[in-house]
C-alpha cells in the first residue's frame, strides 16, 4: 500500500514509457522490451518501463535540437526563473521523490531525502547563477579597441548518471546547463529506471508553463539503442557521465575520438589519514558515515584508512563496536543506517573482494556475511566489512562498491601522503588531525592529489557549492558549484575596433 501511495504521488504507471521531450505532451509511444525496476530491499518489482529504440532516441535529438534554437535566446533570467520553480517543485515533492530512491536503490530514507535536497540547494545555486554568467573584458593592446569574453550556450549535453545517486547528479549538471542555455539528454542507469520519470513528471508543470518541450528529455534504452548512439553523435557537444573508470575510458576515448567534451566522475578510493593527536572520536564517527552510509556505494564513499601506529588499536576497537551497532534492515523503517546493495552481482563482488584480502594475507576483522532480513527476503543484504591490509594489494588499489574498510597503518606522516596518493583513483579525501603542520601539508602541492580535500570531516557529503569531481582515473571532470558552469558554455572571445585605423596586434606593419 506504501509503494503504491509513492507511484501514486509520483505519478508512476505499472508500466511507463522510456522516452520523453519534457512537459505533458512529451511522452513517447515506446515498444522496446520491458525494463522491470525491483526494489533491493525485497527483491520484488516495482513498475515497469518500455525501453526507448533507436527511432524514438533520433526523434527526441530532432526535438532537442529544435528546443535548443529557441531556448538559446531566452534571457538567462528567465531561464533562472523557470529553474526556481523547479526548485519549488522539487520542495513540494522531496518525501516522496527521497522515499521513492530509497525504494529503488535501497538507501535509507534520510540519505534519499538528502539527495532531493542537494538537487534544492542546486536549484537555488542555478537561479542565482543564472545572473552571473560572467565573463571578463580584457584591455586591448592596440587604441580605440575594446576586448571581452562572452559565454554562449552550447548546446544539447548527453547526461549519463549512475544508479547510486540517480537524482542528484541529474540536478547539478540539468539544472546548471539549462541556466547556461542548453537543452539536455538524460540518460539514467537502466537499475534505476523509476526515479528518472519521477523526476520529469515533477518538471512537467514547470516545462509548460514555461514552453521548453525538448528541453529536458529523458530517455532509457539499451547500450546499442541509445548510448552508443549519444557518444559518437556530434550534435551532442558534451557528455556528462558518472560510473565506473572503465565506463569513463570508453566514454573518454569515443567522445575525445570525435573531439567532443566529456565531464567525468569516475571512481575513487577515498582515504582518511588519521594522526597521532587526532579527535579519535570524531574520526570514528566520520568513518563510520562514510564507510558504512550509502552501504558504501557512493563514489565519496570512505574506502581506506591511513591511521598512525600509536593510535591504531584504540581507533580500530572503537570502530569495530561501532560496526557491531550499526542497524542493517529495511532502509524504510526508522532506525536503520544500512540498507541493501543495489543487487546479487553487487554482493558477490563483495565477496570476491574480501576473499582478494585474505589471499593476498590480510586480515578481515568483522563484517563481510549476508543476512536475511524479516520480510525482506529477496533483499540483498550484508554486514559491512573492516579488513587490515597493505596499500600495494591489487585488491585495495581498485574500487569495490560495497561497504569494505581498508585499515592501512603508517609511521611517519610523509609516508602516509606517499600511501595516500598510491591509488589509481583522486576523488575524494580527508585528514583528521589536529596539528597545523600535518593539516597544511596535507593541503599543500604535495599533499593529497584528489579533487577534494577536507581536514576533520570525512570523505563523502560534498556540499552542492563546491566543484565535485577528481583526478586521475577519476576522470578529470567538474560539476555542480563554483565555476562548473564554464564546461556547459563556450567561450568566444571578441575584439572590437571602433577607432578609423586598422592597426595590427604585435606591432606588425601590413601597408601597401
Ligand atoms: C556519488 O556518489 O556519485 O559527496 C555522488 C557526496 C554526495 C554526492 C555523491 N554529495 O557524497
Amino acid at each position: 500500500a506504501e509503494v503504491k501511495q509513492i507511484l501514486d504521488a509520483l505519478g508512476i504507471k505499472s508500466v511507463n514509457s522510456g522516452a520523453t521531450i519534457g512537459g505533458s505532451k512529451g511522452w513517447l509511444k515506446t515498444k522496446g522490451k520491458e525494463l522491470v525496476s525491483c526494489s533491493p530491499i525485497n527483491g520484488k518489482p516495482i513498475a515497469g518501463v518500455l525501453t526507448a529504440e533507436k527511432k524514438d532516441y533520433d526523434a527526441v535529438m530532432a526535438k532537442a535540437q529544435d528546443a535548443f534554437k529557441t531556448f538559446r535566446m531566452m534571457p538567462a533570467p528567465r531561464r533562472g526563473d523557470m529553474v526556481r520553480e523547479i526548485g519549488v517543485a522539487l520542495r513540494e515533492n522531496k518525501k516522496a521523490l527521497g522515499a521513492l530512491i530509497s525504494l529503488e536503490v535501497g538507501k535509507i530514507q534520510a540519505e534519499g531525502e538528502g539527495e532531493v535536497q542537494e538537487m534544492i540547494d542546486i536549484a537555488d545555486f542555478a537561479t542565482g547563477l543564472s545572473r552571473q554568467l560572467y565573463g571578463l573584458t580584457m584591455h586591448s593592446e592596440r587604441p580605440e579597441h575594446r576586448m571581452y569574453e562572452q559565454w554562449h550556450p552550447l548546446g544539447i549535453v548527453g547526461l549519463i548518471t549512475s544508479f547510486n545517486f540517480p537524482a542528484a547528479p541529474w540536478s547539478w549538471n540539468a539544472l546548471i546547463a539549462s541556466v547556461c542555455g542548453d537543452a539536455i539528454l538524460f540518460k539514467p542507469s537502466s537499475k534505476v529506471p523509476l526515479t528518472s520519470i519521477a523526476i520529469q513528471n515533477i518538471l512537467t508543470p514547470v516545462v509548460d508553463k514555461y514552453g521548453v518541450e525538448g528541453i529536458f528529455n529523458m530517455i532509457i534504452g539499451s547500450r546499442d539503442d541509445v548510448g552508443e548512439p549519444m557518444l559518437h553523435d556530434p550534435r551532442i557537444p558534451l557528455i556528462s557521465a558518472t560510473g565506473s573508470t572503465a565506463m569513463g575510458k570508453h566514454v573518454g576515448e569515443v567522445v575525445g575520438g570525435r573531439l567532443g567534451r566529456s565531464l567525468l566522475e569516475l571512481g575513487g578510493n577515498n582515504a582518511i589519514i588519521v594522526t597521532e593527536d587526532a579527535d579519535i572520536g570524531m574520526a570514528v564517527r566520520a568513518t563510520l558515515f562514510g564507510a558504512v552510509g550509502t552501504a558504501g556505494q557512493r563514489c565519496t564513499s570512505t574506502r581506506r584508512i591511513i591511521i598512525h601506529s600509536s593510535v591504531k588499536q584504540t581507533f580500530v576497537n572503537n570502530l569495530v563496536s561501532a560496526y557491531k551497532q550499526v542497524k542493517v534492515g529495511n532502509p524504510l523503517d526508522n532506525g536503520t543506517l544500512m540498507g541493501p546493495l543495489i543487487d546479487e552481482g553487487a554482493v558477490l563482488a563483495m565477496e570476491e573482494a574480501l576473499k582478494a584480502v585474505k589471499a593476498c594475507g590480510g586480515k578481515v576483522l568483522c563484517g563481510g556475511e549476508r543476512i536475511t532480513v524479516d520480510g525482506c527476503e529477496g533483499g540483498h543484504y550484508v554486514l559491512p566489512a573492516v579488513a587490515e591490509v597493505k596499500n600495494d594489494f591489487p585488491i585495495v588499489q581498485s574500487e569495490t562498491f560495497a561497504p569494505i574498510l581498508y585499515i592501512i597503518e603508517y609511521n611517519a606522516f610523509e609516508q602516509a601522503l606517499e600511501l595516500h596518493n598510491d591509488v589509481p583513483q583522486g576523488l575524494s579525501s580527508a585528514v583528521f588531525t589536529t596539528s597545523l603542520h600535518y593539516q597544511e601539508g596535507f593541503l599543500s602541492h604535495k599533499g593529497s592529489d584528489c579533487g577534494i580535500a577536507n581536514v576533520n570531516i570525512g570523505t563523502s557529503g560534498a556540499e552542492i557549492g563546491g566543484a565535485f569531481g577528481g583526478e586521475k582515473e577519476t576522470g578529470g571532470g567538474r560539476e555542480s558549484g563554483s565555476d562548473a558552469w564554464k564546461v556547459y558554455m563556450r567561450r568566444q572571445t571578441t575584439t572590437i575596433n571602433w577607432g578609423k585605423e586598422l592597426p595590427l596586434a604585435q606591432g606588425i606593419e601590413f601597408n601597401i
